[in-house]
């Protein structure tokens, strides 16, 4: 039982007293614990990662706006609004979060009765993955974006992110650009690359739409009987490219191995897992998307696989400063699978050019 939870939660405005505090959950960002009452409710508490997100207040604001419109959503449309989005909990002194020695709380309801998952064993999991998000998109076509507070500026530009790895190369703070040569080079064999769909949202070919930014596969939660429930994590809730929420999901979801695997023979990129994964998010979300949209949705899966990667190596050169990592060289781990991801999907473009053009 993490005691600090403990007394963090009872400053919020629950159903019943704490009895328990565990840590919970495989996000890399903030620190999420279950809290168990002695009624039947049961919480999530969130420290919220204030070196990321360095406005908590804005950002909660971005958080209650869209849950309230998506409750709206979900209830014209038949739902259960108090399982199919997040409910952001009060504190007792009536506000969204809490701030307590320099850090800030949330807390949410939990969503019982659900299955995150860490890998897809199936394609009909990865299918309700799709589902889920491109339901999602689809829900929040019509969100007034202009009172977004963007909680990350930039967050996929790969260009600038590019950017911040030549700088982390130059600086090598903790000297281990030595041991990832190979690396820094498959980096910069792409920085061309790293530019199209920032020029594309730049020159108008692709639309800023209001989009997740952070698409991986527990970040949606499945009911158990492996139905699209719910979408979580939304900080990252901005204006940003559709094709790129597609890109994240197929990133982390399109192969069976975990991102941190160490044995790269197991991380294979399956195109049956991406066709099914096109097929559910085309289906929800297909209607409102322009054919450039459309075509560009690859090249989506691995602007993100590539700037992921990137990220991860930045991170490993900067000595581990952004992800949470639990063991030596795990940002190297993660880097290295992505990139393998990336190599495969750059051999099997015209194969996923074609089934995008099956279901579009
Ligand atoms: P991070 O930003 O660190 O990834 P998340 O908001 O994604 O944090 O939370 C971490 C995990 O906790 C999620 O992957 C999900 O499994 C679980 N989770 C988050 N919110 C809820 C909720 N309201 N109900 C149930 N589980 C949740
Ligand atoms: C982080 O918060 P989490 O674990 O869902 C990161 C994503 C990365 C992902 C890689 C705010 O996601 O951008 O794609 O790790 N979130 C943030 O697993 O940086
Ligand atoms: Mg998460």
């Amino acid at each position: 039982m993490n005691i600090k939870a403990v007394q963090i939660a009872n400053m919020f405005d629950l159903k019943g007293e704490v009895v328990s505090a565990e840590s919970f959950g495989c996000g890399h960002i903030n620190d999420t614990f279950l809290i168990g009452t002695d009624g039947n409710e049961k919480y999530i508490l969130q420290q919220i990662n204030t070196s990321v997100f360095k406005n908590p207040d804005a950002l909660m604001g971005n958080i209650v706006s869209v849950t309230e419109f998506l409750k709206k959503k979900i209830i014209a449309e038949g739902g259960d609004p108090t399982r199919e989005t997040l409910s952001v909990i009060l504190a007792r002194d009536g506000k969204n979060h809490i701030s307590f020695d320099g850090s800030a709380w949330r807390m949410y309801t939990f969503i019982d009765d659900s299955v995150t998952l860490q890998t897809c064993e199936t394609p009909d999991e990865f299918y309700a993955s799709a589902c889920g998000f491109g339901h999602f998109q689809k829900l929040l076509s019509d969100f007034p974006a202009h009172t977004l507070f963007e909680s990350i500026p930039d967050f996929h530009n790969t260009k600038k992110r590019y950017k911040a790895f030549e700088e982390a190369v130059e600086a090598d703070i903790v000297g281990r650009a030595s041991k990832v040569t190979r690396e820094i080079e498959f980096v910069r064999e792409r920085k061309e690359f790293a530019k199209i769909l920032v020029e594309m949202q730049k020159n108008g070919e692709l639309p800023l739409r209001v989009t997740h930014n952070d698409t991986k596969l527990n970040n949606v939660m499945l009911t158990k009987e492996l139905k699209p429930l719910a979408v979580v994590d939304l900080d990252t809730v901005m204006p940003g490219l559709s094709v790129n929420d597609f890109g994240d999901s197929i990133r982390f979801g399109a192969t069976k191995a975990a991102e941190d695997e160490t044995d790269l023979s197991k991380v294979i990129f399956e195109t049956e897992l991406f066709e099914c994964y096109a097929k559910g998010f085309l289906e929800e979300c297909g209607e409102m998307l322009t054919e450039k949209e459309k075509e560009m949705l690859p090249v989506g899966a691995m602007m993100m696989t590539f700037e992921c990667g990137m990220r991860f190596l930045t991170d490993y050169l900067n000595g581990d400063t952004y992800f949470k990592i639990q063991r030596k060289n795990h940002n190297l781990d993660r880097c290295r699978t992505q990139f393998r991801l990336l190599e495969q999907m750059e051999e099997k473009r015209e194969e996923l050019d074609s089934i995008i053009k099956k279901y579009a």
